[in-house]
């Protein structure tokens, strides 16, 4: 059952999504309510749902805790049946959206229905070629042969940027892939339950983007680049091969993604570009590691971020556009191939970055003048800097902010 709930009231529309898996009869509720405080400060949300023929919820949310009342009309009157009440942790209030879903899509399609509308999509049933069936461990292990690949080796399957709980190690490709498929492992670098992660590299790593046709080539007859922007839109095409349970940190990317899954589950959380400002950046990674039950007295404001997810099945593929959020999580050992294709014209790119995540060339000077600008500030008192930074802020919202308007703004609400 979802319980969705709308909460206006904080200056912005702050968007709420409860979902429960339980026994309640298979509705959907769609609520809208204004967020008041009490005089304790508690948010006090108390409305009628949607009427559904002679069947009412009552839903009713103060803080850390949601009340669902189950009501049934009788001889004309509503009597309440059961009463159920949830606890719900603040990351409860975080709004949860699905990534849509698309079956047999077409180039045309995608280009058509798809694309324009710069969001998440997944894919299924897009043809990929042999490798849906053919990649398993010994397949890839023979087949890809011994060249050597620089991997992630972690202690845990979380892996962390920021305290670099990672090593990198270089392993043949067959021996990888064999650790990578196992749980517990007899060869080992740090422990014997150590996770594998393999992004693949381009021949010279620091000028040449990854090309699977390059580095791989007799797994790349198996793969099938899904044709749906031109040839020379093309950037790179790159192995994702992770051990089980293998989470990678949430971080954008500065092309356009097709993220194929060929074997494997995996989970993948996106987050917009417009949720930046609750992502905790530093460059082009989020802090904030545990997606899932976050510390929220360390990161308060990622609550505010909306979280869509989807699970990827072997076979689809995810369209991330470029600078959507992602973290993904490998539910089984699993073997992707993600495609990066430019999004803007060529010479917009930096020209040295073989890895498709460096800030386009204007962003990149303009967040060097951000630098010196700050610097500037710094001659001023801090209360002075404090004041100047707020009216720059409001000048950047003015300027570059994209506008919405406020019917579209209301339209938005109408249909989420
Ligand atoms: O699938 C993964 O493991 C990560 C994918 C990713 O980060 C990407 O395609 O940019």
């Amino acid at each position: 059952m979802r319980v969705r709930n709308q909460m206006k009231g904080f200056g912005i529309p702050i968007t709420t999504t409860f979902w429960f898996c339980s026994c309640f009869p298979r509705s959907e509720l769609y609520w809208r309510a204004s967020h008041t405080e009490d005089d304790t400060g508690a948010s006090r949300l108390d409305r009628f749902a949607k009427n559904d023929f002679d069947v009412k919820y009552r839903i009713r949310i103060e803080t850390g805790l949601l009340q669902l009342q189950h009501l049934r009309r009788r001889n004309g009157a509503y009597s309440s049946e059961w009463r159920v009440n949830f606890k719900l942790s603040e990351m409860d209030c975080q709004e949860k959206l699905e990534v849509p879903v698309y079956t047999d899509v077409d180039r045309e399609t995608f280009l058509r229905d798809i694309y324009p509308l710069r969001r998440p999509a997944v894919l299924k049933r897009v043809p990929l070629g042999p490798c849906v069936r053919a990649w398993t461990v010994s397949y890839l292990a023979q087949k890809g042969g011994d060249r050597e690949v620089k991997v992630h080796v972690s202690p845990e399957p979380r892996m962390d940027f920021l305290h670099k709980n990672f090593v990198y190690r270089t392993l043949p490709f067959d021996k990888f892939i064999q650790r990578a498929a196992e749980a517990k492992h007899s060869d080992f670098f740090i422990s014997e339950d150590e996770s594998y992660y393999l992004r693949s590299l381009g021949e010279d790593v620091r000028k040449e983007p990854a090309d699977l046709r390059k580095q791989f080539p007799e797994l790349a007859e198996d793969f099938h680049i899904p044709q749906f922007f031109e040839p020379e839109q093309f950037f790179s095409s790159v192995f994702r091969i992770s051990s089980p349970g293998l989470q990678l940190w949430t971080h954008y990317d500065v092309m356009d993604n097709l993220l194929a899954q060929v074997t494997g589950r995996k989970r993948v959380v996106l987050y917009s570009p417009k949720d930046a400002l609750y992502l905790y950046l530093t460059g082009d990674k989020s802090e904030v590691l545990d997606i899932d039950t976050t510390d929220l007295q360390l990161y308060p404001e990622f609550v505010k971020a909306s979280r869509y997810e989807c699970i990827l099945e072997p076979g689809d593929l995810l369209f991330i556009p470029a600078l959507w959020f992602h973290n993904t999580l490998a539910l089984q050992f699993g073997v992707g191939v993600n495609v990066f294709w430019r999004h803007l014209p060529p010479e917009s790119y930096d020209k040295k970055d073989p890895y498709g995540n460096k800030d386009p060339v204007a962003a990149s000077r303009a967040l060097q003048s951000l630098e010196r600008t700050l610097g500037i500030l710094e001659e001023l008192p801090p209360d002075y800097q404090d004041f100047y930074a707020r009216r720059m802020v409001l000048r950047i919202q003015s300027r570059a902010y994209l506008r919405q308007t406020m019917e579209a703004s209301q339209e938005n609400l109408d249909t989420a």
